[in-house]
């Protein structure tokens, strides 16, 4: 059996920048990846139109001055493709891929009394790992609806989050899809363009502000990389740990006529910094309905039937459920051949052999598209038969909602770390600015153990219950408890326990992080 230091569970980008750095600090790690290429998220989502919607010259790494000085990104918010060479890019750069196992499905992994784990694959070889690291990403589990009939239908069945690598040409097709979430709102301006016609199955409505995606202004970008290091430790300082232009004004301070035209002034820059238009969005819900109301107006001035436009204004709390960023996704409701079928009351009643059966009627399609979202945050995590200490499963464990510390290790599991983990800012921040602090105090745990000749770690159940009781009441102070269906809570998986999941706020969960540190890794039992 081989074995090393520390084993380390996907190839994206967490689990490219974990093994870039344990290998510097002389550790010897094997990273395992179930597919045949690196890039995570970005591997695996491929449909048409998938693009970050943070800027690009933030969602890159930093670790590396000289990468992220010769790195150009040809947008401002890039398309997969591009972020997947990037990716590519910096596998070769780094010589990643002689340590990344590709191919490899990891079926379990069982904690050895000397406290090392023991990692099952699917072909039943086994290695063996003092430490684990787990890099499986927040939304990388596919939830595919078990819609009653669906093993019957006939024609071609996608889902966003795993779409093929060859092209799908949807010409001259009747095309169908579920969801109007994210992915959806990306994909459908496209597939529109192309099909003979596009029919919407739309639950819930989703508020989304315009990208105005352009090439890259280089005259920004040049002043970024004047000084790329001080631009990020500026937007480390912000709550998402994003460059969105906070504004510290409460919504309601202002006249309606001032307070439209400042939303106005957001919507035309684009993109999620609509969100900080003013500090009590995401906290006071009369303020919400400001933002609320100005996204509905916007609607209606866009989409030409007015009875479409009120059905595609979204009647939840903005912001509750993910912003969207788009470009001509209400636009795209005037073309002829796009329909929207809202089956917010009655659902989708089963599929055919033909189509979807929805409100009494038969939807005739060539292809369905599952734009449906992910089992988030602990999916992929609890898709293994991870055993920690007497046998504990992580399933039993977190059998009423995640439990950790830090959002990076869980009592019960020692020498297990969640890179991103529920309970860590992740998906609320922006994504590599968090993957490369989890992996930065990973890796300086992880000397701290080897320098002073320890090597066990294991959270506290105490801290981990101050630190679930932490995560849930900053959550309450904010309009992510105002009980959304949002996949932040696991409310879109039938009986997954309801628990908001991120830690909201970065810049003080980063300070919590270092003050663990600082104190001896306060909070852990370390022998
Ligand atoms: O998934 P979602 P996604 N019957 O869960 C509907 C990130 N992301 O893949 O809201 C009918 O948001 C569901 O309806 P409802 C981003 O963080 C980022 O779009 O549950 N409909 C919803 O409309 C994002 O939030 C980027 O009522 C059903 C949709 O499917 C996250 O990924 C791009 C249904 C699922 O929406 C996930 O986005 C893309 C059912 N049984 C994604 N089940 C960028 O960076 C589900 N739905 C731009």
């Amino acid at each position: 059996m081989q074995k090393f230091d520390v084993v380390v569970v996907g190839a994206g980008f967490a689990g490219m920048y974990a093994l870039h750095k344990l290998r510097e600090l002389g550790f010897t790690v094997k990273v395992l990846e179930a597919g045949d290429g690196v890039g995570g998220t970005w591997f695996w989502n491929r449909y048409p139109g998938a693009r970050c919607d943070v800027n690009s010259l933030e969602y890159s790494y930093q670790f590396s001055e000289e990468l992220q000085q010769e790195w150009s990104w040809s947008e401002k918010y890039a398309p997969q493709p591009e972020i997947l060479d990037y990716a590519n890019h910096v596998a070769d750069r780094f010589d990643l891929r002689r340590d990344i196992q590709f191919s490899t499905r990891v079926i379990s992994m069982v904690l050895q009394e000397s406290s090392r784990w023991i990692l099952t694959i699917h072909s039943e070889e086994k290695l063996e790992g003092q430490f684990c690291i787990m890099a499986t990403g927040c939304l990388s589990k596919v939830k595919t609806p078990k819609f009653e009939g669906l093993k019957k239908y006939k024609a071609q069945v996608l889902h966003t989050g795993d779409w093929p690598k060859h092209e799908v040409s949807f010409e001259g097709k009747d095309v169908g899809i579920i969801g109007t979430g994210s992915s959806a709102i990306q994909a459908i301006p496209i597939i529109a363009e192309k099909a003979k016609s596009l029919t919407v199955f739309q639950r819930t409505a989703s508020y989304s502000i315009p990208a105005h995606n352009a090439a890259t202004n280089k005259e920004y970008e040049e002043s970024v990389k004047t000084d790329y290091a001080e631009f990020r430790r500026g937007n480390s300082l912000r709550y998402a740990a994003l460059n969105n232009n906070p504004n510290p004004v409460s919504a309601l301070e202002l006249s309606s006529d001032e307070r439209h035209a400042y939303y106005q002034s957001r919507w035309n820059d684009g993109g999620l910094s609509f969100l900080a238009s003013f500090n009590d969005i995401g906290s006071n819900l009369e303020a919400n309905k400001t933002a609320a109301t100005f996204v509905h107006s916007k609607i209606h001035e866009i989409v030409k039937d007015q009875t479409v436009a009120e059905l595609l204004c979204p009647k939840t709390v903005l912001g509750c459920k993910r912003l969207c960023v788009d470009t001509n996704y209400y636009g795209t409701f005037n073309r002829d051949n796009v329909k929207l079928v809202d089956i917010g009351e009655t659902g989708i009643e089963k599929i055919s052999e033909r189509g979807v059966i929805a409100k009494g009627e038969e939807f005739s399609l060539d292809a369905l598209i599952f734009a449906t979202g992910f089992d988030a945050m602990t999916g992929a995590l609890l898709d293994i038969d991870i055993r920690g200490n007497n046998d504990l499963s992580l399933k039993e464990k977190w059998e009423s909602g995640p439990k950790n510390y830090l959002g990076l290790t869980i009592s019960g599991f020692p020498n297990l770390f969640t890179i991103t983990g529920p309970g860590s800012p992740s998906v609320l921040a922006n994504m590599i600015v968090a993957i490369e602090q989890h992996v930065e105090w990973i890796a300086s745990c992880l000397s701290y153990l080897r320098d002073n000749s320890k090597q066990r770690i294991e959270a506290e159940v105490k801290a981990e219950e101050s630190w679930v009781e932490l995560v849930n009441d900053i959550a309450e102070t904010t309009i992510y408890s105002s009980g959304c269906n949002s996949w932040y809570t696991g409310a879109n998986i039938p009986g997954k326990p309801r628990i908001f999941m991120p830690y909201l706020g970065y810049p003080s969960y980063v300070e919590k992080c270092e003050s663990v540190a600082k104190q001896g890794y306060i909070g852990f039992e370390i022998s």
